[in-house]
């Protein structure tokens, strides 16, 4: 495994997230923690780009017409932003693979999928291990940045670089519930994230997709699995409150 020019690496990704005070990127060392498919990969480049401010204040009691469109054209964005920044890697002989933002999966893929929601790679782990932030009690991944307002993505590199990012092991929400008090089906029980605390201890994945789903067909009437008041409602992140972590 060759030691990758992390200089280098920055100076790509940089040209691609444009203005670059949207977006926060890291890297993580994931080895050890990736199931099969991705075992050839040590490093994932974690990177995060900042929600509309206006259209998240504006989520109050459930998705908009403005978010649900802002939330597809932020993947097309992203994914545009990884294709471009894996096509230079390549052009420079560094292998990589990117992750879509949003979930693609075979039929075969699907019927354990819907079983326990779980899917095969996730960018929020990305994000802690890359030390860009924490998960908070609705199982969001809250940045130190731009707290939750901001949809993740991420690239995995074969090689590994000098310079990983220390990981964050718990949450930093400390006492504040809102994120549990306003969910309209209640799936977070409050307990605190960590790393030895699986998802399923502290928030119902189940009950949040129903309501999604529920949201995405009342009020767009399409299949679309939206919600996005657990995003609005967290204080880290909107402007008026300057963000108080390390
Ligand atoms: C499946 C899925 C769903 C499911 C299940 C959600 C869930 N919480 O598990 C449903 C349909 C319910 C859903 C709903 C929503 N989703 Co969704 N969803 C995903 C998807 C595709 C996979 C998530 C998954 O596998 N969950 C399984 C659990 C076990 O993993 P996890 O959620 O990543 O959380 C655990 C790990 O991160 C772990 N962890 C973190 N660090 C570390 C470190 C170590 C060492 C270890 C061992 C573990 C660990 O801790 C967490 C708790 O156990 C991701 C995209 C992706 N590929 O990651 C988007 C994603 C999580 N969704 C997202 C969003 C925005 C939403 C919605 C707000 C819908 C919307 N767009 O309006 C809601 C809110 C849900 C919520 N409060 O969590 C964003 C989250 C952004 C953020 N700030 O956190 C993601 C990351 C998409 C993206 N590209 O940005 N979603």
């Amino acid at each position: 495994m060759k030691i990758l020019d992390q200089i280098k690496l920055e100076r790509i990704i940089e040209h691609h997230l444009f203005p670059l005070s949207d977006f926060i990127y890291g890297f993580a060392d994931l080895r050890g923690l990736l199931g099969e498919e991705f075992i050839n990969y040590p490093v994932g480049i974690s990177i995060g780009k900042k929600l509309n401010e206006r259209i998240l204040d504006s989520i109050e009691i459930g998705p908009t017409q403005e978010y649900y469109e802002h939330y597809r054209a932020m993947n097309l964005c992203l994914q545009k932003i990884t294709a471009g920044i894996c096509s230079d890697l390549r052009e420079q002989g560094i292998s990589c693979t990117e992750v879509s933002p949003t979930v693609v999966m075979t039929s075969e893929e699907f019927s354990p999928y819907a079983k326990d929601l779980r899917y095969k790679f996730s960018h929020k782990m990305t994000g802690t291990r890359a030390g860009l932030g924490w998960i908070g009690k609705t199982d969001l991944f809250v940045s130190k940045v731009f707290g939750p307002r901001l949809r993740l993505v991420s690239i995995l590199l074969e090689d590994m670089v000098p310079d990983t990012g220390k990981p964050i092991i718990k949450s930093r929400c400390g006492n504040c519930e809102i994120c549990v008090v306003k969910c309209p089906v209640n799936a977070s029980n409050g307990l605190p994230w960590d790393i030895h605390t699986d998802r399923d201890v502290f928030f119902d994945a189940h009950k949040c997709r129903e309501q999604c789903g529920k949201f995405g067909l009342d009020l767009f009437q399409n299949e679309t699995r939206i919600c996005g008041i657990c995003v609005s409602v967290c204080p880290l992140g909107k402007s008026k409150e300057a963000i108080p972590v390390q």
